[in-house]
């Protein structure tokens, strides 16, 4: 059987990718995951146990990943890499986690697929583009220049490079993706749909940055998974591929729909204190994975995914409900 590792696979994107492995492939999968904060096991929880295994481990650990990497030595088998930090606002706190996971981490994989001669797709988001105009007509495309603002997004910008640099140098067999804002489940609380959607199920109140007018280009995780798979299964070598799904829309216009649906006023929020350095507007332009490799993203719309995830997000209170008072404290302490 064909065996994929997954780093950070208890993650939220990590989670959504293994469960539409289980259920669009047959392959089998080995999720490496530090089970940060940012984990769950509820979301690998009920897969089967022939198809999914999760190792708990640090990919900054060479010896581990050289071990797990090693075992990867069949025709299609590869290492997909997802473990970050990922949280803008978290590396603005302290950047040091992200430093390490997210570069000295992607170097202690690459090193072992270097070794091992194993293929492997790195995950990484259009943030290390830096951010454009609000009427900027370009959006971003594979060949735009790299101009990251944040921690967060200097740490994968610093990862793509040595993902890229691996494979000119050494010969690694490696794909790249940059993918815009994911949503749906098992997204962490701390993550501005469903710190809002959490929001009014547990009484408290929308929290808006600054006036909202920062856009984001809105993709459900779903059809990120779809994209990497299909990247795995068709992208050239050595390539990177932006993911996106035409899903512009600004943190107001987001806001407004999630207090529609959920029956409050559209005036219903806070504005709060803005994020530094906050990025103004991110696009994608998807058309080298659509024309080369054929992807369309499954969902119509993101009205349509916005309203089944906060469907989901009422029904799995058990879940988000124990995470929620520890993250809404520290927003509170920054006054956000
Ligand atoms: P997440 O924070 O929900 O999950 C990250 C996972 O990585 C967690 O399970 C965590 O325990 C694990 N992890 C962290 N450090 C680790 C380490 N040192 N060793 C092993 N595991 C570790 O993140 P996410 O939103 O699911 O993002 C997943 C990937 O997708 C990241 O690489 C991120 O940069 C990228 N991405 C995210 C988005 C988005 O909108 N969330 C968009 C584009 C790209
Ligand atoms: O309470 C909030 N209010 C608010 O207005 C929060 C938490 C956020 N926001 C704003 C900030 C951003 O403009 O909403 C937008 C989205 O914020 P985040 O969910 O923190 O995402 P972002 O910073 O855009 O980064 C996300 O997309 C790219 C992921 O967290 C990254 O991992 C990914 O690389």
């Amino acid at each position: 059987m064909r065996r994929l590792l997954v780093t950070g696979g208890a993650g939220f994107i990590g989670s959504n990718f293994v469960h539409y492995l289980v259920e669009q492939t047959d392959v089998h999968v080995t999720v490496l995951d530090k089970m940060t904060y940012a984990a769950s096991r509820e979301a690998l929880a009920g897969l089967p146990p022939e198809r999914v295994e999760l190792v708990v481990g640090d990919i900054c650990d060479a010896a581990l990943v050289d071990e797990l990497v090693g075992g990867l030595s069949g025709e299609g088998d590869a290492l997909v890499h997802y473990a970050a930090e990922s949280h803008n606002d978290n590396s603005l706190n302290d950047p040091s986690p992200f430093v390490q996971t997210n570069i000295v981490g992607t170097f202690t994989l690459l090193e072992a697929v270097r070794r091992h001669g194993v293929r492997m797709h790195h995950v990484s988001t259009d943030e290390v583009y830096g951010d454009l105009e609000l009427d900027d007509p370009e959006r971003f495309t594979e060949a735009t220049a790299y101009a990251p603002s944040s921690p967060y997004s200097a740490s994968k910008a610093g990862a793509d490079h040595l993902v890229r640099a691996w494979v000119r140098s050494f010969g690694v067999a490696a794909t790249l993706s940059n993918c815009s804002n994911n949503y749906g489940p098992w997204q962490h609380v701390e993550k501005f749909i469903p710190r809002q959607i959490t929001n009014l199920l547990s009484g408290g109140r929308v929290k808006l940055y600054g006036s909202g007018q920062n856009v984001r280009d809105w993709i459900h995780a779903d059809d990120h998974s779809s994209a990497v798979w299909t990247i795995l299964e068709k992208g050239r070598i050595g390539q990177t591929y932006l993911i996106g799904a035409d899903g512009e829309k600004s943190n107001l216009e987001v806001v407004r729909l999630i207090l529609e649906a959920m029956g409050h006023a559209p005036d219903d929020f806070d504005h709060v204190n803005d994020r530094p350095g906050h990025d103004l507007r991110y696009a994608i332009d998807s058309t080298k994975l659509r024309t080369e490799l054929g992807w369309r993203p499954a969902y119509g719309s993101f009205e349509e995914g916005l309203e089944r995830t906060i469907e989901w997000y009422r029904t799995h209170q058990d879940w988000w409900a124990p995470k929620k008072a520890a993250v809404e404290a520290a927003y509170a302490a920054q006054g956000q």
